[in-house]
């Protein structure tokens, strides 16, 4: 998987190199970058199907592949962070995590850009590159930095809305908020320490499965907002065991926020 990673970020360097030239461009690097997306997810699905042949796969571009291996696959992202690699922001990730018997069994986040390669191994811990992390141990949230998402373009409005309501739920109690763009990314910050927690709904299986393997076993603990299942919902919240709790409190308890004029408020 490292292997794997390590090939398509070698594709993607090259791309974004090429897209940080094609910003003056009226076109702009859109197609590109699709592109270049493409390029990395087939790297990644030659270079796994040959290693693990009948293993199957779950990839962003693709969809699902059946394999003949029912017990394991993949779940992949080949660029996660794509609006920031789009606009030339050094901040984007290869993402591919193995689930086995129906459960998370590792995970690879690669960050391109910084050559950053964080893994993990369900009972080997979490690793950047020879680095055990651990996730942070800050129990107060006036101390903590916390990273979250916001709903993009073409969202529904009520995800927005409940988006500002957390928002406002967090903002004046804890230290910080940071809004980077690759929740791949975020996770491998939260197992590394560098956040103290993260969450963000909505998201696919292919952007948080392979962080969340690295949160747990950096020793954090990851949910599902609500109780459900993360890969199912895609709402997810990472953090130590004890902000873990006192975020899920916050977030549940979090309303809709409604604009001031808005029919509704
Ligand atoms: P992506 O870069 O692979 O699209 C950031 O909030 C997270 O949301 C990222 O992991 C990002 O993954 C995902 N996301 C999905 N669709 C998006 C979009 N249209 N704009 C921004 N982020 C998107
Ligand atoms: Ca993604």
């Amino acid at each position: 998987m490292i292997n794997a990673a390590r090939s398509a970020g070698r594709s993607l360097a090259r791309d974004f190199h090429e897209v940080e030239n094609l910003q003056v461009s009226k076109k702009g690097p859109g197609d590109f970058v699709s592109n270049a997306d493409h390029r990395a997810e087939d790297i990644i699905f030659e270079a796994l199907s040959k290693a693990r042949p009948g293993y199957g796969f779950v990839m962003e571009e693709r969809g699902v592949v059946e394999g003949s291996d029912k017990t394991n696959r993949f779940i992949v992202d080949p660029l996660d962070g794509t609006l920031n690699f789009l606009h030339g922001q050094p901040h984007f990730a290869v993402s591919i995590a193995l689930e086995r018997e129906g459960q998370l069994f590792c995970g690879v986040v690669y960050d391109v850009a910084k050559n950053e390669i964080f893994w993990a191994e369900k009972g080997r811990g979490a690793w950047l590159e020879n680095r055990k992390l651990r996730v942070a141990a800050r129990r107060k949230l006036g101390e903590s930095v916390f990273a979250t998402g916001t709903p993009w373009l073409g969202k529904a409005e009520e995800h927005h809305q409940q988006f500002w309501g957390e928002l406002a739920a967090m903002t004046p109690v804890c230290a910080g908020i940071r809004r980077y763009g690759s929740a791949a990314l975020d996770l491998a910050y939260v197992a590394a320490g560098r956040f103290d927690g993260f969450w963000e709904r909505h998201l696919k299986s292919w952007d948080i499965a392979a962080g969340a393997v690295l949160v747990r076993e950096a020793g954090g603990v990851v949910g599902e907002i609500d109780g459900g299942d993360i890969l199912t919902t895609g709402n997810i919240l990472a953090a130590n065991d004890d902000l873990y709790s006192q975020l899920e409190a916050r977030l549940r308890k979090a309303k809709a926020f409604l604009p001031a004029g808005s029919d509704d408020a």
